[in-house]
């Protein structure tokens, strides 16, 4: 179903009175730009309206809906999506030809609103997609980081990192709803006090900040739902000392303003240590106070009652960062509404779901005591009765208060946001099998044992109609022609290219579209790097953020190892390979800008040698992005999904790769073990210990030293850094390896690095002496992907966890 009645000159009409009503000019001498903005602002509206109609139907149906409310939302652009999704880009280019303009140059106008690391934020954007397509009710909650995450630009080999102003473009997707802003309050003092009518809580906020709602709107694909994405801008109340300022002192006047507004100027970087970080602390909770004060106001308005909150209205918390809107549920219930605790503890209880996204201790996410009391007093007083009542209750039922003092919410002088989310949410849950599985078994094991009912998996997923539909048209193409295009609103529908297997023509076609995939990639990398890569030869990628656990340190030992090879002569092992990495790292995580500067080394070093080049090369994208993925994911071969095991929750670039036909080599970690499932051993490249050797690994003592003694390899490797490339010595790798002050390696890269060359000399030995084995292996990826599509996840989440129906 096409956009209704929607045809080219419905768009021309459209975006000429845009044009006239902005800038008051005639359509054609508007140029791209002004296009760009008048088209958007149209298709905007059509959504907005869209919205408006699903709204007032699930309004009237009392229908329930789900809040999902996560510090990161990494949307990717915003126009071909929705064009694609309203199944009106045919028109939309034909409209377009009045203008003399294609579509591609509007797309490339608009910026890549960066508000996310990575995985979690993308994550959280096709959750949106799949919402809206399968017909569920959904908003979603976020801030308006005016600078998004860092741009990374690579200056002498070091990553330097530059404001992201997406909002110079991507604006045009906003709608503020200035008349729906809410007061979020912070700091003062609490006065308890009994009267006849039992204890009132006196408070006093000298700190009262303004959320401005600007809401933006995704479409679902081909039906009626529309997703409703709300940012939440900061604004000072008192944005001006009017006593300062008529004295001239015209900056003191204004800097609470600053204060106040630097509450949504950027998005913290994953990684960075939180300890100490007011400011984070106070983006989570203006986030989750404007987002609860909005559903508990809207809720109200509707049923003038609470108490059926939980049956109206799903609250999710994507990873502990909002976790901070349990205590401030409580708070609106009993200070603004009156409930006693143990009502509110239940309808907060009942509506309030948690998502674990990581079992790494430095992103499990703690404050420290002082600063949550200071900033949020009551709001502590909170935490506090919640923890009190918790530890009670387990301790009654333990018979024994030091065992459940385990999963106190308090440590010595931190708080345990994880803690405080299991307590309060009715459902626990892990992004794939085997992560979910840590979680009961290590990380929450205490909390399992207490309540093991409320602890559950949903693997992740990934829209397909993002990553492969539009990213990958050719092979959308091909697709549409040999199962039909039902796949793109059923992709179990996938699997029907598995009769395919022995079809030498499709194989061929497969084997031809990743070819000119690569090409598109290599003209990308050479327009903007100057470097030539060989198309022939296998595009093996890691592309995702950078961290030690994930082991890009691993995939560059092995570049250094068959550069060693290369310069003695011994070659014939060694296969055309083009290396490519894309990677932020967070800009106070030394060791990861370290492994960065290493990558780029060895891509200069390379370039610069005609014998080494012959064989493999190596390009570090820059900048990595949703856009940027778009162009890297359809034309990877080889998917590097090689983190130790037991450290990956599940990963998401590993399905956007499988989806778009490349094989993956990786470990038997995060949901690469459900890809395995899937795909079959035969069509995995599987290596490296397994989560449980990992573990007793470390409980025996780990020693890089015993594999850097035993082999020749690491030994050369480490000369090798030591010498520096070319003169750039690396030695402080080296050490990190080996072991100097800490222990060495500490994600065990020697200990897998011979079953992961093992494993690359089968990958290339299928890929360059039986091509046809190597697109086989290929198609059966892409057929077996349906079921890491987020409109699985989706639905598992609605009838699971959020007892939520489609329209
Ligand atoms: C994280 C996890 C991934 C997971 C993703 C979404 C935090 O993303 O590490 O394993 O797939 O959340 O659940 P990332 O590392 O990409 O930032």
């Amino acid at each position: 179903m096409r956009e209704k009645n929607i045809e080219a000159k419905h768009i021309n009409a459209l975006i000429d009175e845009e044009i006239s009503r902005y800038w008051n000019i005639e359509s054609r001498s508007a140029n791209s730009i002004q296009i760009y903005r008048a088209l958007s602002v149209v298709i905007r509206d059509m959504l907005l309206k869209k919205h408006n109609q699903f709204k007032n139907f699930v309004n009237k149906n009392e229908q329930k809906q789900v809040y999902y409310i996560c510090m990161e939302f990494l949307v990717g652009k915003s126009l071909r999506n929705n064009l694609y999704n309203l199944k009106i880009e045919n028109e939309t280019e034909i409209a377009l030809k009045k203008y003399n303009i294609k579509l591609e140059d509007l797309y490339v106008i608009e910026k890549d609103p960066g508000l996310g690391n990575g995985g979690l934020g993308r994550l959280a954007s096709c959750f949106m997609d799949s919402l809206a397509t399968q017909g569920y009710p959904a908003t979603g909650f976020s801030i308006k980081y005016e600078f998004g995450l860092f741009k990374q630009k690579i200056i002498d080999g070091w990553q330097t990192e530059l404001p992201d102003d997406w909002l110079t473009t991507s604006d045009v997707w906003l709608v503020a709803k200035t008349e729906e802003r809410v007061v979020v309050k912070f700091d003062g003092k609490i006065r308890e006090e009994w009267t006849t009518s039992g204890l009132v809580i006196h408070h006093d906020y000298p700190t009262e900040i303004e959320a401005v709602p600007y809401d933006m709107f995704i479409s679902g694909y081909d039906g009626d739902g529309v997703s409703l994405l709300r940012l939440w801008e900061s604004k000072s109340l008192n944005s001006i000392d009017m006593n300062l300022f008529s004295q001239g002192d015209y900056i003191r006047a204004l800097s609470e303003d600053s204060m106040a507004e630097a509450i949504s100027k950027v998005l913290y970087p994953a990684d960075n240590h939180y300890e100490g970080k007011i400011l984070r602390l106070k983006q989570q909770y203006f986030l989750v106070s404007a987002s609860a004060q909005t559903i508990v106001k809207k809720h109200y308005k509707k049923y003038k009652t609470l108490d059926n909150l939980s049956d109206k209205a799903a609250i999710h918390i994507n990873d502990t960062h909002p976790a901070l809107i349990i205590p401030e549920l409580m708070r609106i219930l009993m200070d603004d509404y009156g409930y006693s605790w143990e009502k509110a503890w239940y309808i907060v209880v009942n509506t309030v779901s948690y998502t674990n996204h990581t079992v790494l201790s430095e992103a499990l996410e703690t404050f420290d005591i002082d600063i949550v009391k200071t900033k949020l007093p009551r709001i502590f007083m909170i935490i506090s009765e919640i923890n009190r009542r918790f530890l009670q209750e387990a301790g009654s039922k333990y018979n024994d208060f030091n065992k459940a003092e385990q999963m106190s919410v308090f440590g010595y002088d931190k708080i345990n946001m994880a803690n405080l989310c299991i307590i309060g949410s009715h459902t626990v849950n892990g992004v794939a099998k085997l992560h979910s599985e840590i979680l009961r078994r290590t990380v929450f094991k205490k909390f399992y044992e207490y309540s093991p009912y409320k602890f559950m998996n949903v693997t992740n997923g990934i829209t397909h109609r993002r990553w492969l539909n539009q990213s990958n048209p050719r092979l959308k193409n091909l697709l549409d022609d040999l199962i039909g295009a039902d796949y793109t609103k059923h992709p179990s529908k996938l699997s029907e290219l598995k009769k395919y297997i022995d079809d030498d023509v499709v194989l061929h076609k497969l084997d031809e579209i990743k070819y000119e995939n690569k090409k598109l990639l290599a003209e990308f990398i050479y327009n903007t790097y100057q470097i030539s890569v060989n198309t022939d030869s296998i595009f093996d990628i890691q592309a995702k953020r950078l961290h030690e656990y994930k082991r890009q340190l691993l995939n560059a030992l092995r570049i250094i190892s068959l550069i060693i090879d290369i310069n003695e002569g011994n070659t014939t092992h060694i296969k055309p390979e083009t290396f490519i990495f894309a990677a932020k790292a967070a800009p106070g995580y030394y060791r990861a800008k370290e492994i960065i500067q290493m990558i780029v080394a060895l891509s200069d070093y390379i370039n610069k040698n005609p014998n080494i080049k012959k064989y493999i090369n190596v390009v570090f994208v820059e900048n990595y992005s949703v856009s940027l993925a778009e162009i890297i994911m359809p034309a990877g071969e080889l998917s590097e999904q090689i983190s130790l095991a037991g450290k990956e929750a599940s990963g998401t670039g590993n399905m956007k790769f499988m989806l778009n036909g490349a094989v993956t080599i990786g470990t038997y970690d995060g949901a690469n073990v459900e890809i395995i499932n899937q795909v079959g051993e035969e069509n995995f490249f599987l290596f490296g210990l397994r989560d449980y050797e990992v573990e007793s690994l470390w409980k025996t003592g780990y020693s890089s030293i015993h594999y850097y003694q035993k082999s020749l390899k690491l030994r050369k490797i480490i000369d090798f850094l030591n010498k520096g490339i070319p003169s750039k010595s690396f030695e402080s790798i080296s050490k990190y390896l080996l072991g100097d002050s800490q222990v060495g390696d500490p994600y065990m890269c020697f200990a897998d690095f011979d079953s992961y060359l093992d494993a690359h000399n089968k990958a290339s030995s299928v890929y360059f002496d039986d091509k046809r084995k190597w697109n086989q292996m290929s198609l059966v990826n892409i057929a077996s992907a349906g079921i890491f599509s987020s409109d699985r996840t989706i639905k598992e989440y609605a009838d699971s966890i959020w007892n939520i129906k489609s329209i």
